[in-house]
């Protein structure tokens, strides 16, 4: 293997490889048309290239955390490509109404589909055609559960939530790329419980709400960071209900602890 930008090789990169025994050594990993990947201050941890849409999942029932998919939403905007929310497990009616209710901030940032991995999930299947997509989201949510409703055969492996923690068990060890026709892809990625966002400048962050994007520039100061300066816009917006204003408050708790 040869040490590629960021860190190697992705799960959907395209690669140059050579003979080599039995099988073959990666020479170089070719121009990605797009990366998804956390970064804390030690290191990055690449989830997928060339995906074309990330799904970011949460269920019914482990519950999430806002932070978490703040974060997760935040990466895949900033990676460039189409974003989705899935809300998996809506099968399970006495959770659906809580998990409705707090997803609804995320309305202005994204499409939301409902989903029961577990009754077929028919209802994604027409967001996947024609696109490569990587399903993101914490563990236990049901992306395993997903690719086995989708691809047949797939036989990824699932795991049970645990009751005690209220959480997934990190089923999944590694990406796995499902082709599921000539021109569509579904990678299925392990879950994850921290979501760093070092490697967006803090100035940059703005642009990953989708919400703001309309008034960015606007503001008084030419450098403004929407924490409270006089004549900020997307402040003066979120104010006038243009927005959901939690969203500025996301946006202010990513600017605190990123
Ligand atoms: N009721 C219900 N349970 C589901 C559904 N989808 C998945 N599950 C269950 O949720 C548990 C976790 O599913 P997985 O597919 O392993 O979750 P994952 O997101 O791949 O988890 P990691 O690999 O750990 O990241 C399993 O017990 C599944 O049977 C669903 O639509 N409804
Ligand atoms: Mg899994
Ligand atoms: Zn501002």
């Amino acid at each position: 293997m040869t040490r590629g930008k960021r860190g190697g090789v992705a799960c959907g990169d395209w690669v140059d490889v050579a003979p080599a025994g039995d099988g073959g050594v990666i020479e170089r990993v070719l121009q990605r048309s797009s990366l998804l990947y956390r970064a804390d201050a030690v290191q990055e941890k690449l989830i997928a290239a060339n995906v074309t849409q990330a799904l970011v999942m949460v269920a019914t029932w482990p519950g999430w955390d806002e932070d978490l998919l703040v974060r997760c939403l935040v990466a895949a905007e900033h990676a460039g490509v189409r974003v989705r929310l899935l809300l998996n497990k809506v099968d399970l009616a006495e959770r659906r109404a809580g998990a409705r209710q707090a997803l609804a901030v995320f309305e202005g940032a994204c499409d939301i589909t409902e989903i029961s991995a577990l009754d077929g999930a028919d209802a994604v299947r027409p967001l996947l055609v024609g696109q490569v997509s990587v399903l993101v989201g914490p563990s236990g949510v049901g992306k395993s559960s997903l690719v086995n409703a989708l691809v047949a055969g797939a036989g990824a492996a699932t795991g049970q939530v645990s009751v005690a923690l209220d959480s997934g068990r990190h089923t999944t060890t590694h990406a796995r790329l499902y082709h599921l026709d000539a021109q569509s892809a579904l990678i299925d990625s392990p879950g994850m419980q921290v979501f760093g966002l070092h490697a967006i400048p803090p100035g940059k962050l703005d642009e990953q709400f989708p919400e703001f994007r309309p008034y960015l520039g606007k503001c008084r100061f030419r450098d403004c960071r929407h924490l409270g300066e006089p004549g900020c816009a997307i402040q003066a917006v979120a104010e006038g209900g243009g927005f959901q204003s939690a969203r500025l408050t996301q946006y202010r708790g990513l600017m605190a602890t990123r």
